[in-house]
């Protein structure tokens, strides 16, 4: 985490979501945007979460990622009392593969939008990069950053070789 105000704030259910959610942060890492990670809990710490999201715009962020798992409130209930931005990681269940955090998230009732993404780490660290785009949005040396990083991964492919 960089010591420059956080401008993405990215939280979780609980620890055990860290090792999917830390895709979102390490994407932030390698683009240098600078973002906070925390656990804010729907059902655990009801009123730390309202808390986070009233503070989260006049603290200076600009999107949030919210990942969780199961009956996945997090994303929804933070979109709920904040207008930023809020993209949402169905974090992998154990009982049932994540597919109850994907409908959780994605299911958002008309008027309150979650931006949902793939189950898990993928989607986590799509997350990343699609915070990454907002921002870069009035942000030139970060939107060059991005056309470099795809220009990586279209690299990346052409120079697949087959056995
Ligand atoms: C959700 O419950 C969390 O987002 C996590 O994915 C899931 C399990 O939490 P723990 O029992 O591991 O704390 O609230």
């Amino acid at each position: 985490m960089s010591e420059q105000k956080p401008v993405v704030g990215i939280i979780m259910g609980s620890n055990s979501d860290w090792p999917t959610m830390k895709a979102a942060a390490a994407m932030l890492d390698d683009f240098g945007v600078p973002y906070e990670a925390r656990v804010v809990s729907a059902h655990r710490t009801p009123d730390l979460m309202f808390e986070y999201a009233e503070q989260a715009r006049e603290r200076g962020l600009k999107a949030i990622i919210a990942g969780a798992g199961g009956a996945a409130h997090l994303p929804g209930m933070v979109a709920a009392k904040t207008t930023l931005p809020v993209l949402g990681v169905p974090v992998q269940s154990r009982a049932l593969s994540g597919q109850d955090s994907l409908l959780s998230i994605v299911q958002m009732p008309k008027g309150i939008p979650v931006a949902t993404f793939a189950i898990g780490e993928a989607g986590a660290a799509n997350a990343g990069l699609f915070a990454v785009a907002l921002l870069a949005n009035d942000d030139a040396a970060l939107a060059d950053k991005l056309l470099a990083f795809r220009a990586r991964q279209t690299q990346a492919v052409l120079d697949m070789k087959l056995d």
